[in-house]
C-alpha cells in the first residue's frame, strides 16, 4: 500500500470513527418509552379484537416525568394481547442489557396473567438470547421492575414484549398499565465502530 493510500485510509477511519462517536447511543434505546407522544408511536400491538385493546391513557409511572402510559385491556377469552417494540438492527450489541419498566395492575381474573420478555436478536437469524420469561406480575400499585441479562455474541437488536394473556374461561381478564420502558446497554460506540471497520475493509479489498 502506498503512503498516499495509507494516509487516505487513515483519514477515512478517523472520519468514520468521528461520525460514530457523534451518533453514539442514547442511554435508553426504546422509542417513545413513556408513551408521551400520546399514542403508540414506535410500538406494535398483536391480539386486538372486539374485547381487547391497547390505548394510551392519562396516567404515569414513577420512573419518568409525564402524563401518559399504555393501557393493555384484554377481556377476551383465551387470548394473548401483546405490546411489543423491536429495535432497529444495529442498535444493540453483545453484552449486558439493563432493563426497567413501570407496571400497575388493572385487573387479573379467572386465569388472566401478565408476562414480559426481552429477546436478543440477530438480523436474518432470529432470537439468540433472552431475559427469560418475567412474571407473572400483578402489582396493585405502580411498580418499577428492573434487571439485566447478557445478550450473546451476534446480537444486533433487541425486542421487548408485554403480554396480557387470558385463560380459557368466560370472564377471564388481564389488564395492565405500562410505562417508562427502558433498555440500556450504556452509551457506547462499539457497534457502529465494528460496522465502520467492516465497511472500511470492504472498501479497500
Ligand atoms: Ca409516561
Amino acid at each position: 500500500m502506498s503512503m498516499r493510500k495509507l494516509f487516505k485510509n487513515v483519514i477515512c477511519v478517523v472520519a468514520l470513527l468521528a461520525l460514530s462517536a457523534t451518533a453514539g447511543f442514547a442511554d435508553n434505546l426504546v422509542t417513545n418509552p413513556g408513551f408521551e407522544t400520546g399514542d403508540l408511536t414506535g410500538w406494535q400491538v398483536f391480539g386486538l379484537g372486539g374485547s381487547s385493546a391497547v390505548t394510551v391513557v392519562a396516567d404515569n409511572g414513577p420512573s419518568g416525568a409525564g402524563t401518559h402510559c399504555a393501557f393493555m385491556d384484554n377481556r377476551a377469552e383465551a387470548l394473548g394481547l401483546t405490546l411489543k417494540q423491536s429495535l432497529t438492527p444495529g442498535m444493540a450489541i453483545a453484552g449486558t442489557v439493563a432493563y426497567s419498566f413501570d407496571i400497575k395492575l388493572g385487573q387479573a381474573a379467572l386465569g388472566g396473567v401478565f408476562f414480559v420478555q426481552i429477546f436478543a436478536e440477530k438480523e436474518g437469524v432470529g432470537i439468540v438470547g433472552s431475559s427469560g420469561l418475567l412474571g407473572n406480575y400483578a402489582p396493585a400499585g405502580w411498580t418499577t421492575v428492573t434487571g439485566s441479562f447478557m445478550a450473546p455474541l451476534g446480537t444486533d437488536f433487541l425486542t421487548i414484549q408485554f403480554m396480557a394473556n387470558t385463560g380459557a374461561n368466560v370472564g377471564s381478564k388481564s389488564t395492565m398499565y405500562v410505562d417508562n420502558v427502558n433498555l440500556d446497554q450504556g452509551t457506547t460506540v462499539v457497534s457502529t465502530e465494528a460496522t465502520s471497520w467492516g465497511n472500511i475493509k470492504s472498501l479497500y479489498r
